[in-house]
């Protein structure tokens, strides 16, 4: 993943062009002059923007590339109407909305795994000369070609939505566990404040279940008003549904502390992030020793994990938890 996330890419798509219908007449043997047989073309096919859950990115487009569905086939003789054109269908992450790239109209929001959406209709099928017979002209010579595609630039956007966030006192320890838990390349630094801007990383779990988790600046008291630098970031958590307090051994901060600092900060700045998920987590571990471990998990509250993100200790553990915990919100969502 690399980190990057390309979150806007205009492509251009073309719906297929629809089958000409054909003229043709009936040759039998005792039918002097048969009647008209030729038959309908088939409609071109469509493009479709699909959902794939899996997906989290929309890196795997190109600006400016062409799509096209496919064409739909002449009409036969015999009234046989033309086969309809393939459609063609694009996969994208939960989370696109999707814009005609000349007017700026919303042709649509994308959000539910498996929903579809239209961008380029295929032409309407041309008609074969059966379709013209009349009583007073029985043997017409007329057939209409297939029509144009539907063909539009459209600009999706997709915006990635975090689906957990690390909030902490600078130097806590949140990079660090990001790096560890996805291929997210953040800034580590053992100085405070090594994180400016909020750095996004998938965690790939099993079966093809995977969220995105957010690192965010440290914070530190007076952020919340603006002062930090980690307001800025504290916009990126408010559409976050679960933050986790990354609270670290070995700093001049007791962990008690920290989590009353950062809490405050968060709340300071939002009332309404009260209502996010907690979970609690005791980082830089492998720093501290079994009694100093302990005690630091008695002055927190809830259930508090402990891990090391440079000795892997407690990693699994907090996966799971964090994996569980959003399971469960996209279910409340949905
Ligand atoms: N021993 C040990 N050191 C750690 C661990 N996690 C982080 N560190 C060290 O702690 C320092 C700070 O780590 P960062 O991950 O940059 O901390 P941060 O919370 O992102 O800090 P800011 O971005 O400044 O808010 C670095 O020197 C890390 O190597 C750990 O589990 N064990
Ligand atoms: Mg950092």
């Amino acid at each position: 993943m690399g980190g990057r996330f390309v979150d806007q890419v205009v492509i251009e798509v073309r719906g297929g062009k629809g089958g000409d219908g054909i003229v043709s007449f009936r040759r039998e043997a005792r039918v002097p002059k048969g009647g008209p047989n030729g038959g309908d073309g088939g409609a071109g096919g469509d493009v479709i923007l699909a959902v794939d859950g899996r997906l989290t990115t929309l890196a795997d487009f190109r600006n400016g590339t062409i799509f096209r569905a496919g064409g739909g086939r002449p009409g036969g003789s015999g009234n046989r109407t033309g086969a309809r054109g393939k459609d063609l269908v694009l996969e994208v992450p939960p989370g696109t909305t999707v814009f005609d790239s000349d007017t700026g109209e919303i042709l649509g929001d994308l959000t539910r795994e498996g929903q579809r959406l239209v961008v380029a209709r295929g032409g309407v099928p041309g008609k074969g000369n059966a379709s013209f017979a009349t009583s007073v002209n029985r043997a017409p010579r007329k057939a209409t070609r297939g029509g144009e595609g539907v063909s539009r630039k459209i600009r999706l956007e997709l915006s990635l939505i975090a689906d957990a966030g690390l909030v902490g006192v600078p130097n806590a320890g949140k990079s660090t566990l990001l790096a560890r838990v996805t291929s997210a390349r953040p800034k580590i630094a053992n100085y405070p404040f090594s994180t400016l801007h909020p750095s996004l990383g998938v965690v790939r779990m099993d079966r093809g279940f995977s969220f995105v988790l957010a690192d965010l600046p440290g914070l530190l008291e007076g952020a919340g008003r603006g002062t930090g630098l980690g307001l800025r970031f504290l916009r990126h958590v408010e559409r976050t549904g679960i933050l986790v307090y990354v609270l670290g051994m070995g700093l001049r901060m007791e962990p008690a502390e920290q989590y009353e600092i950062v809490r405050k900060e968060v709340l300071s700045y939002k009332d309404e992030l009260e209502k996010l998920e907690e979970i609690p987590v005791l980082s830089r571990v492998d720093l501290a020793t079994e009694a100093e471990r302990r005690r630091a998990v008695k002055s927190l509250p809830g259930d508090v994990l402990e891990l090391s993100a440079v000795t892997g200790e407690g990693i699994d553990e907090f996966l799971a938890r964090l994996a569980a915990a959003v399971g469960n919100l996209r279910k409340a969502i949905r």
